[in-house]
């Protein structure tokens, strides 16, 4: 007979552990700054509520939602973040240029993310409208630079 080798109560799915001693970088992009600008701030604001200081979180603007592969990748550089979150807000347009820009964010954060010592945190919104963006950054269903906050603290210690 098989026997379990691990139980559920092994592991912690809730707690979020103490962000004091950590340090974070933070990417935003210029685009769509209402949405942005938003992120940003819930972002922020939980990695401080869990500990984090001020003087650990380091924000950088790029211009848009392509740029941040690069600045993510200049900050893997630095050897002094713990993680880094990226935050971007694409919206679709008229035109396949949404679909390029979403694939090749996604694909270039994902590459990142198996070639550096460090987490990135992908915090890009794809909607199809601006009301859909709201509804995700400080809206009706919550802000994802909120969640991307927890889940970079909950991954610097990995
Ligand atoms: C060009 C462009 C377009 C059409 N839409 C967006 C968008 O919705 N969100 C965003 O973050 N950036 C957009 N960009 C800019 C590109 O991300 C990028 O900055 C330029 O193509 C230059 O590399």
């Amino acid at each position: 007979m098989a026997t379990a080798l691990h139980n559920l109560s092994d592991y912690d799915f809730k707690s979020i552990p103490d962000a004091s001693n950590m340090c974070f970088g933070i990417v935003v992009a210029e685009w769509n700054p209402e949405i942005t600008g938003a992120l940003l701030n819930g972002a922020v604001s939980t990695l401080e509520r869990h500990g984090a200081l001020p003087e650990n979180i380091h924000v950088k603007t790029v211009p848009g939602s392509f740029e941040l592969i690069y600045g993510a990748h200049q900050m893997t550089l630095n050897g002094s973040f713990d993680a880094i979150i990226v935050l971007g807000s694409v919206i679709k347009g008229e035109t396949p240029h949404f679909d390029y820009i979403c694939q090749g964010v996604t694909a270039g954060i994902a590459r990142l993310n198996t070639t550096s010592e460090i987490p990135i945190i992908y915090g890009l919104l794809t909607t199809n409208d601006l009301q859909q963006a709201k509804d995700r950054s400080g809206g009706r269903l919550g802000n994802k630079g909120d969640e991307c906050a927890i889940d970079a603290i909950k991954m610097a210690k990995f």
